[in-house]
């Protein structure tokens, strides 16, 4: 039976990547985003068994309208992929904007819950899934990381709480926690500086969305008896750093 998955933040990156491959594996997405345009020439290369739901994720009622507005085939969601999410500056906490601060958190937070509460009838009903889109940054903080890790950090408990509640369901549910992967992450964050973005990719052999889109099938894909809780996964060329210390003069 032809199964249906829900992506957030599908117009690019590590979502449009997803929605590619999970079509191609014969999956209906439902493919969502802001940029429309961008949407439409997804299921106009993709073709039916895409669905384009463009709306902003801190809009409900936009949401809801896209929900009342599945056709049918698409409206029996299997799994949810909330992916749409973003990191703004990198300035730290006493210098950072407030504003910016709150866009990652109704974005990241907000959105994510509200989308997971409004479907999770459904999922529970088809015995579905959910993945979250957490970060590297939920479990290693890093100097300018502040709230987007805060909000990363929300995501993975916030999956691990779910998968408690949900106990005897049979819906799954992970927290992926990816490393660097070239997309369009690093030109959000720094207001569309491409020189910036072309800077933190160059020569270091990232993940892309390509990548990420496989291991989204791969835990989409898994024997209905096996729950992946967390997986954190990067570049080869990343790793961890050591801690700061802060030396007094002389
Ligand atoms: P991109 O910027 O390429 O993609 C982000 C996607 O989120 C876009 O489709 C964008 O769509 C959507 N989105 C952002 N804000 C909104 C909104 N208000 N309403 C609807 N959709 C929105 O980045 P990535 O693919 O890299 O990011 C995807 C997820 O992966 C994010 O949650 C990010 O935090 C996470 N991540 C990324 C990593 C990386 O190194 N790239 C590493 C770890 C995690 P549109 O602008 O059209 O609305
Ligand atoms: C994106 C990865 O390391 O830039 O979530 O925070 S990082």
């Amino acid at each position: 039976m032809t199964k249906t998955a829900f992506i957030t933040g599908a117009t690019s990156g590590i979502g449009e990547a997803a929605a590619r491959r999970f079509v191609q594996a014969g999956w209906r997405v439902v493919a969502t985003g802001r940029r429309a345009e961008r949407l439409e020439a997804l299921a106009k290369e993709l073709g039916p068994n895409l669905h384009p739901a463009a709306f902003d994720v801190r809009d409900s009622a936009a949401f809801e309208a896209a929900i009342a507005g599945l056709p049918s085939g698409f409206s029996d969601i299997d799994l949810l992929i909330n992916n749409a999410g973003l990191a703004l500056g990198r300035e730290p906490a006493q210098k950072a904007d407030l504003e910016e601060w709150r866009t990652m958190i109704d974005t990241n937070i907000n959105a994510l819950v509200t989308i997971t509460h409004r479907l999770l009838p459904s999922l529970i009903e088809r015995r579905g899934g959910v993945i979250n889109v957490s970060s590297v940054a939920a479990n290693h903080p890093y100097m300018g990381g502040n709230v987007y890790g805060g909000t990363k950090a929300f995501v993975r408990q916030f999956s691990l709480g779910l998968r408690s509640d949900l106990h005897g369901t049979g819906v799954r549910v992970t927290s992926i926690e990816p490393g660097m992967a070239e997309t369009e992450f690093t030109l959000v964050r720094t207001g569309g500086n491409q020189k910036a973005s072309d800077a933190v990719y160059s020569g270091a052999d990232p993940m892309t969305g390509a990548d990420l889109a496989d291991t989204l099938l791969w835990l989409a894909e898994l024997p209905a008896h096996l729950n992946v809780n967390t997986i954190e996964i990067m570049p080869v060329t990343q790793s961890f750093a050591g801690f700061q210390v802060h030396r007094k003069e002389g």
